[in-house]
């Protein structure tokens, strides 16, 4: 067993969150926190059948870890929940997140990234709120049900697939989730997304095409974004012209009618995990980071991707509405960035704000070098890149932009694509030393480079939070953060936590008690009350 199996199979998110507290972390369903001490669990090199120490990482799903750490498996109602605190009269909408939960256990050398889209929603509606989680049932779902049995024993290899299920949706939809047309679309990028209905949470369609628009094998981003002024979706798929294929898709979907308005496709350096983009009104915006395919691996019985050092980085920016030919490359050295925060325009000059790793930002995804895992090369920083496409460049700038690490950074979703203000996410505090850190909520100011920060302390891990304005008119960051505070102490069980975005210092305006630990969450999003079909 390589010494990648072995992380994986006893500590790897404990590694990849807990020290790291890298996108490992993200990925992982759960959180940018505090990292546990050396030598004890939760630092990577501890049975996660153990708790975790104070400030570790959440571990929901986490595969091979017994007991607490399991699969939530249920698919659970909570209505009427416990509250604390007073819930905001004007909060009306629902939060919804995805992430991997295993109807099966995994093999020892798959990754947590891997399993089925269990999704959930907390509705928040006249001062009362109703918890509801169910599994994304795509064709894979429904077709391991049936057999009783794991038919896709490895992340993202269908050489690996049961010839039964040979020619069937692969789609988990286990990484975010979006709201289009009154439904709750479940994503996973190598897939089109598995329809849920908004209040029932029932499946409505396992492989969504926009109405026959898009082939049924598209992958389809996890990151897809919303028009600032139209509301039309935004949307890209990498590999987009069969397994392991270097052509990428883009496209534009009208938010009323579904109707496709544009598309296009243009070609990578390599082909690694694109895993979100940057669109402003007349560009589009790509980053290739080397977590690169890798056949040999995928033939051995192993996942789709290593780290390949040896490789750089290319920012890419082409028209928005036009052929792609305009495709300019930027380069950049050897570095991660896997979400994008956000981006804006200023006349020739783009600007994409990501957080960046130095190296392999999933400790548990090998590396092509046979290097052990890089838990420092993991953590992930706030960065800017911007290119200006007036000069013959053919470098991209980059800056660092705040202290702390943050893999899972969001903004107010209204701000897309045009210029935006305020940044938020999960971090540990900064200002403390990283071994006895607490779980913070940040909100970030761009303009005056400044934040704010909850302290949650070490006894809890927090889940990528969302912004939720207060009504659809707001300004920007005028609302309520809100996110999933998993209890290290309560056996996972878990809180949501609102706070007024305003002053995240404060604390929570409103924690509502479940009495189960939370389903995991990769990431999460809110679908405003006025948004849900009538009736
Ligand atoms: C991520 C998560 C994934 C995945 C690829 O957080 C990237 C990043 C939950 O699955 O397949
Ligand atoms: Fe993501």
């Amino acid at each position: 067993m390589s010494d990648h199996n072995d992380l994986n199979r006893r500590g790897f998110i404990g590694a990849a969150l807990g020290t790291a507290a890298g996108l490992g972390a993200a990925g992982l369903a759960a959180t940018a926190q505090a990292a546990a001490p050396a030598g004890q669990p939760g630092n990577g090199h501890t049975d996660l059948s153990q708790p975790p120490a104070a400030g570790g990482p959440p571990p929901p799903g986490a595969p091979g870890s017994g007991g607490q750490f399991s699969p939530i498996r249920a698919e659970v109602t909570v209505r009427d929940c416990e509250v604390e605190g007073k819930l905001p009269k004007d909060l009306d909408g629902g939060f919804f997140a995805t992430g991997p939960d295993p109807m099966y256990p995994r093999l020892p050398n798959n990754i947590m990234f891997d399993g089925e889209g269990h999704v959930r929603q907390f509705r928040i509606k006249n001062g009362r709120v109703d918890y509801m989680t169910r599994y994304a049932k795509g064709e894979r779902y429904l077709a391991q049900d049936k057999a009783g049995r794991s038919l896709y024993p490895m992340y993202r290899n269908p050489l690996m697939d049961d010839p039964s299920v040979r020619g069937k949706s692969r789609a988990t939809g286990n990484t975010h989730v979006i709201n289009h047309k009154g439904l709750i679309l479940a994503l996973k990028e190598d897939t089109p997304p598995i329809a849920l209905d908004l209040n029932t949470m029932e499946t409505v369609d396992p492989i969504y095409t926009f109405g026959g628009q898009l082939p049924s094998t598209q992958p389809f981003t996890a990151h897809p974004k919303t028009d600032s002024r139209t509301g039309n979706l935004l949307a890209f798929g990498y590999e987009a012209e069969g397994f392991g294929s270097d052509v990428v898709s883009f496209f534009e979907i009208d938010k009323s009618t579904s109707k496709k308005l544009w598309e296009t496709k243009i070609k990578v350096p390599y082909v690694g995990m694109i895993h979100d983009y940057g669109i402003t009104d007349k560009y589009v915006m790509v980053f290739c980071v080397p977590l690169t395919i890798d056949h040999e691996q995928m033939k051995r019985g192993g996942i789709h991707w290593s780290w390949d050092r040896t490789q750089k980085t290319y920012f890419g920016v082409f028209r928005r509405g036009g052929d792609g030919k305009d495709l300019r490359w930027f380069e950049g050295p050897t570095r991660s960035g896997t979400h994008t925060m956000g981006v804006f325009e200023d006349g020739n000059k783009l600007y994409f704000d990501t957080e960046i790793t130095a190296g392999n930002p999933f400790p548990f995804m090998p590396n092509r070098d046979g290097a052990p895992p890089d838990f420092k090369g993991a953590e992930s920083y706030l960065h800017r890149i911007s290119v200006d496409l007036s000069g013959k460049g053919k470098v991209y700038n980059i800056e660092k932009l705040f202290p702390m690490s943050m893999p899972l950074p969001r903004q107010d979703d209204r701000y897309n694509t045009v210029p935006y203000r305020y940044g938020y996410g999960a971090c540990p505090d900064p200002s403390v030393d990283r071994r006895v850190a607490g779980a913070c909520y940040a909100r970030l100011d761009l303009q005056t480079k400044s934040y704010k920060l909850w302290n949650a302390g070490t006894k809890v891990s927090l889940a990528e939070p969302v912004f939720a304005p207060k009504n659809a008119k707001s300004r920007e960051g005028e609302g309520y953060l809100m996110g999933i505070a998993y209890h290290l102490d309560q056996n996972l069980r878990s809180d949501l936590v609102i706070l007024d975005a305003e002053h995240v210092e404060d604390g929570p305006i409103a924690t509502v008690r479940l009495p189960v630990q939370a389903s995991p969450q990769v990431h999460g999003l809110w679908v405003r009350g006025d948004l849900y079909p009538k009736g």
